[in-house]
C-alpha cells in the first residue's frame, strides 16, 4: 500500500537526517507513525536527529560576522594610522558613556582564542573586516605590509580551523588623512579605495576566495554625512555616525556616487590583482518593501518600491543606471557622473551580499503615483532590543526573494542578520539569550523558505560572533553569540552559540 511504503521510507530517512521531502510528512498522510516522533532512545536521537523539512542545501555556509573597529582595539599597533572612527569616538558626547574602540574586545591580540570560539559555535565561514588604515596608514601612497600581516595570520588561523574567510574591505573606518582631504566627498577616495583593494587581493587571494567591497553604503553615506531621523513606534530617533557631517542634498548625492564608484573600481582592481577565481561582491543593507499580501499585484508593488528604495546603491550597482525617478527627484542636486562611471559601478559580480535586519516599509498596490503605497506601521509592531530594530522575520524571506526577482544575481549571501539582547551572566555562569534563539529560529525559517523556492542564497552570517563596540551605542548593546566581559575580556558562549552549533551541524533550523 502507498501509505505503508511512505511510512517505511520516513522511518528509514529519519535515521539519516534526510527528511526534507519525506512523504510521511505530506498532508496526504497526516497520521505520523509513533516511532518516527519518539525515537527508541535518547542516544538514537543524538545520533540521528530529524530535521522535519527545514534542512538547508549541501554546502550552505553557517557564518558569523564582525568588523575591525568594533572588535580589534590596538589602534596604533604595527604602524596603523587613525581612522574617522578613532576621531569620532574620541569626540566628547558622540558615543554613549564616552566609550571608544581603543581596546574593544582586544581581538587584535586574542584572535587565536576568538577563532577557536568561532569554530566551537559551529561556524563554517567568518566575515571580518580589514581596517584600511592598518594597511595604508594614510589611506593612499605607501602600504604598510605589517598591517596586512595581521589579516594574513588571521586567515591562516581560520583555514587551519576549517573556516572559510570572507573579508570586507570597508566597514566604515576610513583613514583620517583621507577624510582631511575631503573623505567620500572627494572622487580621489574612490580611486584610493581601489588601490587598497587591489593590494589586499594581491596579498591574500592565494588563500581568500571571497571579498566583500563596502559594508552598508546606505548607512555610512546617510548617517555619516547627514544624520538620519528614524521613526520607531511613533518616536523619532536621530542616528549619526562618523565623520558626523551635515551635508546638503547635492553634496550628499555625490558622496553616494563616490561610494558606489569605489565599489566598482575595487571590483576591477581585485579582478586585476587577485588569483583567477577570486570572487567579489558588495555587502549592502538592502532596503526592503514587504508586500502586505503575497499576490501578484502587491508583489509587483513591492518590487517597484524596493527598486526605488535602493536606487542610489544596489540598483545602480546591479543595473548600471540611476532610476528615472531618482534623477527626477534630485533634479539639480543629482550627482555628477559619466557613462564610464556607470560602467565601472556595474562591473559584473560573483555574488551579492545583503545585510538584512528590518523592513523599510510594508506596501500595497496603488493605482496612483509609482504603483505602490506605504502601509503605516502599527505602534504595536513588535521589536527587538535595539531602538531601531522592528521585528519582522519575514524580511529574511522577502529580501532574498525580491533581490532575486529584480536582479537575478548568481549567488546571494546574507552578510548580516542578528539582534541585540539584554544579556547577563546568570548565577550559574551561563547566558540565557532565549530571545536571540527565538529570533534566529524565525529568521532562518524564513530564509529557508526563500531557498526552498529556488533563491540562490549560499550562506548566512550572524551579526555578531562576539559582543562588541556597537558604534554610538558603545558597549551597552550586545549582539554577540559569545558574551564578553569588557573589563576582564573573558568570553562566555551564550545559549544562542549552542543553538547555532547544533543548527550548523545538522544544516537545518533546530
Ligand atoms: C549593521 O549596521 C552594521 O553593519 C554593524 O556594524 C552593526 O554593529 C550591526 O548592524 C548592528 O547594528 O534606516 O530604516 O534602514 C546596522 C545599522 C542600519 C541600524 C540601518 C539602523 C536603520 C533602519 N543600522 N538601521 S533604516
Amino acid at each position: 500500500m502507498e501509505n505503508d511504503s511512505n511510512r517505511r521510507d520516513f522511518v528509514k530517512a529519519a535515521g539519516t537526517i534526510v527528511v526534507a521531502t519525506t512523504p510521511g510528512r505530506s498532508p496526504d498522510s497526516p497520521e505520523l507513525p509513533a516511532e518516527a516522533l519518539l525515537p527508541a532512545s535518547p542516544a538514537a536521537q543524538t545520533a540521528s536527529p530529524r530535521n522535519f523539512g527545514l534542512e538547508f542545501p549541501n554546502g550552505f555556509l553557517w557564518g558569523v560576522a564582525t568588523a575591525s573597529y568594533q572588535i580589534e582595539g590596538s589602534p596604533d599597533a604595527d604602524g596603523k594610522g587613525k581612522s574617522i572612527w578613532d576621531t569620532y569616538a574620541h569626540t566628547p558626547g558622540k558615543i554613549k558613556n564616552g566609550d571608544t574602540g581603543d581596546v574593544a574586545i582586544d581581538h587584535f591580540r586574542r584572535y587565536q582564542e576568538d577563532v577557536t570560539l568561532i569554530k566551537d559555535m559551529g561556524a563554517t565561514a567568518y566575515r571580518f573586516s580589514i581596517a584600511w588604515p592598518r594597511v595604508f596608514p594614510t589611506g593612499a601612497g605607501r602600504p604598510n605590509p605589517k598591517g596586512l600581516d595581521f589579516y594574513s595570520r588571521l586567515v591562516d588561523e581560520l583555514l587551519s580551523a576549517g573556516i572559510k574567510p570572507f573579508p570586507t574591505l570597508y566597514h566604515w573606518d576610513l583613514p583620517q588623512e583621507l577624510q582631511d582631504k575631503g573623505g567620500w566627498q572627494a572622487r580621489d577616495t574612490a580611486q584610493a579605495f581601489a588601490e587598497y583593494a587591489g593590494y589586499v587581493a594581491k596579498g591574500l587571494s592565494d588563500r581568500v576566495k571571497h571579498f566583500f567591497t563596502l559594508n552598508e553604503f546606505q548607512t555610512f553615506v546617510d548617517m555619516g554625512h547627514r544624520g538620519v531621523d528614524l521613526v520607531v513606534r511613533g518616536k523619532t530617533l536621530k542616528i549619526e555616525f562618523a565623520p558626523g557631517l551635515k551635508l546638503e542634498p547635492r553634496a550628499l548625492n555625490q558622496v553616494a556616487h563616490h561610494a558606489v564608484l569605489a565599489h566598482g573600481l575595487a571590483v576591477q582592481a581585485i579582478r586585476a590583482t587577485g588569483k583567477p577565481g577570486t570572487k567579489v561582491g558588495p555587502a549592502e543593507v538592502m532596503s526592503i518593501a514587504v508586500p502586505v499580501i503575497d499576490s501578484p499585484e502587491h508583489v509587483k508593488a513591492a518590487e517597484i518600491a524596493t527598486r526605488e528604495l535602493n536606487a542610489r546603491f544596489l540598483n545602480v550597482i546591479l543595473t548600471g543606471k540611476y532610476t528615472g525617478a531618482y534623477l527626477k527627484e534630485t533634479g539639480k542636486d543629482a550627482p555628477k557622473f559619466t557613462d564610464e562611471d556607470l560602467r565601472a559601478i556595474s562591473s559584473p559580480l560573483d555574488f551579492v551580499g545583503v545585510n538584512i535586519y528590518v523592513p523599510k516599509m510594508y506596501v500595497m498596490v496603488s493605482d496612483q503615483g509609482p504603483g505602490y503605497r506605504e502601509v503605516p506601521m502599527n505602534v504595536s509592531h513588535p521589536k527587538m532590543f535595539s531602538s531601531w530594530h522592528t521585528f519582522s522575520p519575514e524580511v529574511l524571506y522577502w529580501g532574498p526573494r525580491l533581490l532575486h526577482s529584480l536582479y537575478r544575481p548568481k549567488e546571494i549571501y546574507i552578510t548580516e542578520n542578528g539582534c541585540a539582547a539584554s544579556d547577563q551572566i546568570a548565577a550559574d555562569g551561563n547566558v540565557y539569550d532565549a530571545d536571540r534563539v527565538m529570533y534566529l529560529r524565525n529568521v532562518m525559517t524564513q530564509l529557508h523558505r526563500a531557498i526552498a523556492e529556488g533563491v540562490p542564497v549560499k550562506g548566512n552570517f550572524v551579526w555578531s560572533a562576539l559582543d562588541n563596540f556597537e558604534w554610538t551605542d558603545g558597549y551597552g548593546t550586545r549582539f554577540g553569540m559569545v558574551y564578553v566581559d569588557f573589563k576582564t575580556q573573558k568570553r562566555t558562549p551564550k545559549l544562542s552559540a549552542m543553538w547555532y552549533r547544533e543548527a550548523a551541524r545538522r544544516n537545518a533550523v533546530v
